[in-house]
């Protein structure tokens, strides 16, 4: 290198600028702490302080930011849902997201691609055109289409009926995106740090104090809390940690399992899920095959690969695009799938006064991660749980009324 280069460089004046301002001492005191550096909490933090001018903020993360969740997930968006309920809380997230990338200054390569659920058999025909019915009504853009436009949409799926499952039909939803994942954390954190919000890493919370029903403070690992409002954001780790606050929640917690092929040139542009087959694709900007199915069959805390799962998921892949039998598995990995018995979030209130849950995540958070931040914050600032959250109040599975998204949640479970 050019001495005189290596001298420019070094040069004081010239100090580049850092992506986070520098991480301040933790303090023995907040309004607000939110546990979990994900998507979620970061989200939170952010709203919190830009709507509503609460900044004497903490987010305390075991890890590092968007180490859970958040930078493990398929990066799915999409509001297509089932039930009016879920499709309208989705589809506030999708138009907040369109606006995400000029709002914070980050890239998050937000790209409409076009989302296809594919229908291979009469039942899955019927679950798509009331989907698509349900959509249509709120408004947003769904539609029931035949062989003859998929085939339009995307060429390479095999459409013959020569295959255990020829394909009879698909949900169509033009807006259905993709985006960098992990963009979308540091964006939310560092909008979040000019505010004014502090952000711990290797902090984790081993201990939550209740006292006559209310949060008293929290146990970290480095020192006592004392918080005037909490929110646990921890996706994976939502039953671990209401636990130390002394409620249960309806979740198994199961491992949820990707992988990405080795960087083709870019042939696939919308987003493919077969529900009977098991298996999602889409394509990245880098050129790289991003690749999925339903979550393993047991309840574990383990975030290992299996054999299994890339062999079983291959077959599916390859019965949809038989030309891909030559491509490689470049990785593979797994996170931990908060599953509620209706594939529904669960947000707003708890038993314990000053303390509120994000969680229930399951397999399709990340395309929330803008709206749950946005109405969790309002949540915490006004003390009200939000019209647009109270179906989603984890008081309705003692109501008996639950939110069933299984069909619409992902591919099938
Ligand atoms: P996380 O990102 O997991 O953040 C929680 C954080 O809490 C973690 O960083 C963790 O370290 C921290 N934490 C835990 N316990 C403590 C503690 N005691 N103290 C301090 N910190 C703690 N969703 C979609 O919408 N579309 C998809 O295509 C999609 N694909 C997926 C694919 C896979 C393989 C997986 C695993 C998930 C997928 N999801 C998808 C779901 C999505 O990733 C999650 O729902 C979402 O990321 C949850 O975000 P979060 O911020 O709540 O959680
Ligand atoms: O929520 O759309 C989704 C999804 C697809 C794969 C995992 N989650």
């Amino acid at each position: 290198m050019p001495l005189g280069l290596l001298k420019y460089g070094f040069r004081n004046k010239y100090r580049g600028q850092r992506y986070f301002p520098a991480e301040a001492p933790l303090r023995p005191s907040y309004d607000v702490v939110i546990i979990g550096g994900g998507g979620h909490g970061l989200a939170c933090a952010y709203y919190l302080a830009r709507d509503w001018g609460i900044t004497n903020v903490a987010v305390l993360e075991k890890g590092w930011l968007a180490s859970g969740n958040t930078a493990r997930n398929t990066t799915i968006i999409r509001s297509n849902y089932l039930t009016p309920e879920g499709a309208l809380f989705y589809e506030e997230s999708l138009e907040l997201y369109r606006s995400l990338a000029n709002e914070l200054g980050v890239n998050l390569m937000y790209s409409e691609r076009g989302h296809l659920t594919l229908a291979h058999t009469d039942a899955a025909i019927r679950t798509s055109r009331w989907r698509a019915e349900v959509n249509k009504h709120l408004g947003i853009d769904s539609e029931l289409i035949g062989p003859d436009e998929i085939a339009r949409l995307c060429p390479q799926l095999d459409l013959s009926d020569e295959v255990r499952y020829p394909i009879l039909g698909a949900l169509y939803h033009p807006p259905g995106a993709i985006a960098r994942h992990d963009a979308v954390a540091w964006g939310y954190a560092r909008g979040a740090m000019e505010l004014g919000v502090e952000i711990h890493q290797q902090t984790e919370v081993t201990g939550i104090e209740v006292r006559n029903g209310r949060l008293a403070g929290l146990e970290t690992n480095r020192g006592t809390v004392a918080a005037g409002k909490v929110l646990q954001a921890v996706a994976g780790m939502s039953s671990v940690v209401a636990r130390m606050a002394g409620f249960k929640l309806p979740i198994r917690s199961i491992p949820l399992q990707a992988c990405v092929s080795e960087p083709l040139k870019p042939f696939l542009d919308p987003i493919i899920v077969s529900g009977s087959l098991h298996a999602y694709i889409s394509q990245s900007a880098r050129g790289e095959l991003v690749m999925g199915g339903s979550t393993d069959p047991y309840p574990l805390y383990s975030t290992r690969s299996t054999l299994d799962f890339t062999e079983g998921l291959m077959a599916h892949m390859l019965e949809l695009f038989p030309f891909l039998g030559k491509a490689s598995v470049m990785r593979q990995w797994a996170g931990i799938a908060d599953m509620t018995p209706d594939f529904s979030p669960v947000m707003g209130l708890t038993p314990v006064k000053n303390y509120y849950v994000d969680a229930g995540w399951g397999t399709w958070g990340f395309k929330a991660t803008p709206v749950s931040g946005k109405r969790m914050a309002e949540t915490i600032a006004t003390g009200e749980v939000p019209e647009l959250l109270k179906p989603f109040e984890l008081e309705r599975f003692y109501r008996l009324q639950q939110v069933g998204e299984r069909g619409a949640a992902s591919v099938g479970h």
